[in-house]
């Protein structure tokens, strides 16, 4: 194949032309927040899109580089700010980059057996998601936040584990600021 360029407009999130603009809405995510009681309030009265990703796509083998811009909106469901659905990847021995562009958030990961971590996203921060590892990010500002992704054509997606098991931390807004607690539900 020939080189390409796109254009990322960091501002925005958005890249141009994308490929494809996956949309996820409240009712795409009925399961995933703690305070169930919270979630049917709100999808009685609407359905907001939580976030957007504007993904390029490169063929699915080992040697291609995935790359997609993601806009979380501000919000809650309760306490719980609003965030991705989260995933290992299919093939779990790939690993990813993801670069803060806009906005406050949290990344969230995880191990099969275990090991937990999270690190803080204002622009500019960096993070490495080691293979194997799950990940979702979380808006903890009042602004969008958007990031960048970097990963391996043949990485795929595993979301049923997390819609399973949750996550083991939650993040949930605690006397006006963001914190990260043990979810008690995780299985
Ligand atoms: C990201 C995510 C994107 C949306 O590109 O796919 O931020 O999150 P969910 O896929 O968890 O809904 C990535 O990690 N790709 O592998
Ligand atoms: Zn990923």
């Amino acid at each position: 194949m020939q080189p390409f360029a796109t254009v990322l407009d960091w501002r925005e999130g958005t890249i141009s032309p994308a490929d494809n603009v996956v949309v996820r809405r409240l009712s795409d995510m009925k399961t995933m927040y703690h305070d169930q009681a919270a979630m049917a309030r709100m999808l009685k009265a609407s359905d907001p899109v939580l976030y957007e990703v504007y993904e390029v796509h490169v063929p699915p083998e080992a040697g291609h580089l995935n790359h997609c811009c993601s806009i979380i909106y501000p919000g809650k469901v309760g306490d719980e700010y609003f965030m991705t659905k989260g995933h290992f990847h299919a093939v779990e021995g790939t690993a990813e980059i993801y670069v803060g562009l806009q906005g406050e958030g949290m990344l969230l990961m995880q191990t099969r057996d275990g090991q937990v971590a999270h690190i803080a996203f204002r622009p500019g921060v960096m993070a490495y998601i080691p293979p194997y590892w799950a990940h979702r990010m979380v808006n903890i500002g009042a602004e969008r936040f958007i990031f960048l992704g970097v990963y391996p054509g043949n990485a795929g997606h595993n979301y049923g584990t997390i819609e399973q098991t949750g996550f083991a931390r939650l993040v949930v807004e605690r006397d006006g600021a963001p914190v990260v607690i043990p979810n008690p539900q995780a299985g």
